[in-house]
């Protein structure tokens, strides 16, 4: 008996270990994030003068930078933008519009096309690289990190000193409100699972397959569009399947794996504006049940129902009984219960199929003092497809609850 080694790979951290036995385990991938909104909105012919404005467009120039694109409904010059008799204002608000922290002013002066960024004590914060959009517009390009990297809200404004306004014209787009630019996507709590202990957490689903619960935690950040759709995915070969989806903050999903094999899984999550986050990858291993079709018992054995086991059954071996399993792995728990009392016993031999691979013997033991749910494990040195001979030696019946079958190599 020895502990089974936590590596699986390189990037693999062991979050479960009973005696001698792994169970769950998790792959540190980097969650990704993506981006991918687009926010346009219109305006109407509603003001006089030269620079009515009839619309805004905010996109990602890049994963770091966006483009705010200001048109007017007609086309106006480089003078018509002089900044004395008209501009266009951009007002940045980071809180969810309660404040504007920053105040972009476009015009052209000098031979060039501006932006200025003030900041909420008046002073030039920064320059933005603004250029002209064909007759009708400018384009302002805002790197995330000038603009407090938060997803911030925008109103626009075109001011107007000429005829027919008789003081100034000022337009605003949106008329009311802002425009919400969400930049960050969601955060993901890591995935959770039952622990093998919480035996009753694992249900039957029949044909040798297991549900239990996956649960998680999903959050926009505070002044985000907010959780849009998640998605719980689980690996089937070489892609991801979607196990269920929806939008509530904590959700426990009820998921379904095949005895004996370690599952991946993983939540893809975006936020209204489509900005878009995988969680990392998390296992999640399924033992075999002692009611399994693949183990073979004797006529020594009995098979009882017991809602304090592992998929509510137990098989209780007498004393010369005999068991044997075939399997692929490379480690073998052996899921154990209590007695009546005193000690039971059984050897073991783990026969491999593969010439060149040595066999592994031992004992294992329960007794009154075992939990259910206690497991205890052997590696092997290879991987391999292995049969196990299990013998009773002892007078008192060995209760065995399962196996675990694990791939560590
Ligand atoms: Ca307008
Ligand atoms: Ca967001
Ligand atoms: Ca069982």
């Amino acid at each position: 008996m020895e502990g089974l080694p936590p590596s699986e790979c390189g990037m693999k951290t062991i979050t479960k270990v009973l005696p001698g036995l792994l169970l769950v385990a998790y792959t540190a991938l980097v969650p990704a994030t993506s981006a991918a909104s687009v926010i346009t909105r219109t305006d109407g012919n509603d003001t006089p003068g030269a620079l009515d404005l009839g619309k805004v467009r905010i996109a990602h120039m890049s994963r770091t930078t966006d483009s705010i694109l200001v048109q007017t409904i007609s086309p106006f010059t480089n003078r018509d933008i002089d900044g004395k008799q008209g501009y266009f204002v951009l007002n940045f608000s980071m809180d969810g519009g309660s404040h504007v922290q920053w105040v972009g002013y476009v015009f052209f002066t000098e031979g060039k096309l501006r932006c200025v960024l003030v900041n909420s004590r008046g002073r030039v914060a920064a320059t933005l690289r603004v250029a002209r959009a064909g007759g009708r517009g400018v384009i302002v390009r805002a790197p995330h990190e000038e603009i407090g990297g938060r997803s911030y809200r925008v109103v626009t404004f075109s001011v107007w000193r000429g005829p027919p306004c008789t003081r100034r014209c000022v337009d605003s787009l949106p008329n009311r409100g802002s425009l919400l630019h969400d930049i960050v996507a969601p955060t993901v709590t890591p995935l959770k699972f039952p622990e093998w202990e919480d035996l009753s957490e694992f249900g039957d689903a029949g044909g040798g397959m297991v549900t239990f619960p996956v649960s998680f935690s999903v959050a926009d950040d505070k002044y985000g569009s907010g959780i849009g759709r998640w998605k719980l995915q689980r690996e089937v070969g070489s892609s991801w399947e979607t196990v269920a989806t929806g939008h509530a903050a904590s959700p426990t999903v009820q998921a379904t794996g095949e005895q004996g094999k370690t599952h991946r899984f993983r939540v893809v999550v975006a936020d209204r504006q489509k900005n878009q986050a995988i969680s990392e990858v998390r296992l999640m291993s399924l033992a075999v049940d002692d009611n399994s079709s693949s183990i073979s018992y004797d006529a020594s054995w009995t098979h009882a129902s017991d809602a304090a086991w592992y998929l509510s059954t137990k098989s209780l071996g007498a004393q010369g009984g005999q068991l044997s399993f075939v399997f692929e792995g490379d480690s073998l728990g052996f899921c154990l219960g209590p007695t009546s009392g005193p000690i039971a016993q059984a050897d073991y031999l783990l026969t491999p199929t593969a010439t060149g691979h040595s066999s592994e013997a031992g004992t294992i033991s329960a007794s009154g003092s075992t939990p259910n749910g206690y497991c205890t494990g052997v590696n092997m040195t290879d991987m391999d497809t292995w049969t196990l001979t299990l013998n009773v030696t002892s007078s008192e019946p060995l209760p065995i609850d399962g196996f675990f079958v694990l791939h560590n190599h």
